[in-house]
């Protein structure tokens, strides 16, 4: 089996039962023009995730291993956000991509470099975690998922909330550190020490290309 060189401990996985989770990698939080860019953030600190990501998913795919993607959104009417949500501002108001995190507008939508192939999972979710709202756990257990490996945007607030819930459920998370990323250099240094803390509280922490040379040394 695969065992990826990881913090605290090594990380070995069933390539049956594992699946590479790629979360809110949406026009929106990456591109400059889009929502998070106008909030004031420093959106190079996400989009340098493209580039080892969509090698890492290259490398997945050639195995034809299971790819599951996420967008964080909300339907046009609004009726899937909670007013704290709303209350915040932002939310379907009319940005440089079309309304802001709207379902079907294009900074909605997953940057170009990182397109879900036809047949991997889409999951369209209202909140920070994946799980909430969402058929994930279904999705998952029809792919007889033990282990995930967590990649996406952004690391303090999707990927955590998201790595939180996978473990409340029993999954084992291994979060990519090149693969993550937050606008907050030291919320990305901290959310990963958080992850891997106290012998791994929430999971491991590893980086992509560690992951590329356990899938080929198992071929
Ligand atoms: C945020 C996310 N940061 N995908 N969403 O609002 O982390």
């Amino acid at each position: 089996m695969p065992t990826v060189d990881a913090k605290p401990a090594p990380f070995t996985f069933d390539t049956d039962s594992t699946v590479l989770l790629v979360i809110d990698m949406q026009r929106d939080f990456l591109l400059p023009g889009g929502f998070g860019e106008s909030l004031g953030n420093d959106v190079s600190q996400l989009s340098r995730t493209i580039e080892p990501l969509s090698v890492l998913m290259a490398a997945w795919r050639a195995q034809n291993l299971p790819i599951i993607h996420t967008r964080e959104g909300h339907e046009p009417d609004l009726s899937d956000c909670p007013p704290s949500k709303l209350a915040r501002g932002g939310i379907g108001e009319q940005g440089s991509f079309g309304r802001i995190l709207i379902r079907g507008e294009y900074g909605h939508d997953i940057v170009d470099e990182l397109q879900p192939l036809p047949g991997e999972p889409v999951i369209d979710k209202p909140g920070k975690g994946a799980f909430y709202a969402t058929d994930l756990a279904d999705i998952l257990d029809k792919f007889g998922t033990k282990k995930l490996i967590v990649t996406g945007v952004t690391t303090e607030v999707c990927v955590h909330t998201t790595v939180r819930e996978a473990n409340d459920r029993g999954y084992d998370c291994l979060v990519l550190a090149d693969c993550v990323g937050s606008y907050f250099p030291e919320f990305q240094r901290v959310g990963l020490e958080m992850i891997a803390a106290q012998g791994g509280i929430f999971g491991w922490v590893a980086d992509s290309p560690a992951v590329i040379a356990a899938l080929q040394e198992q071929k």
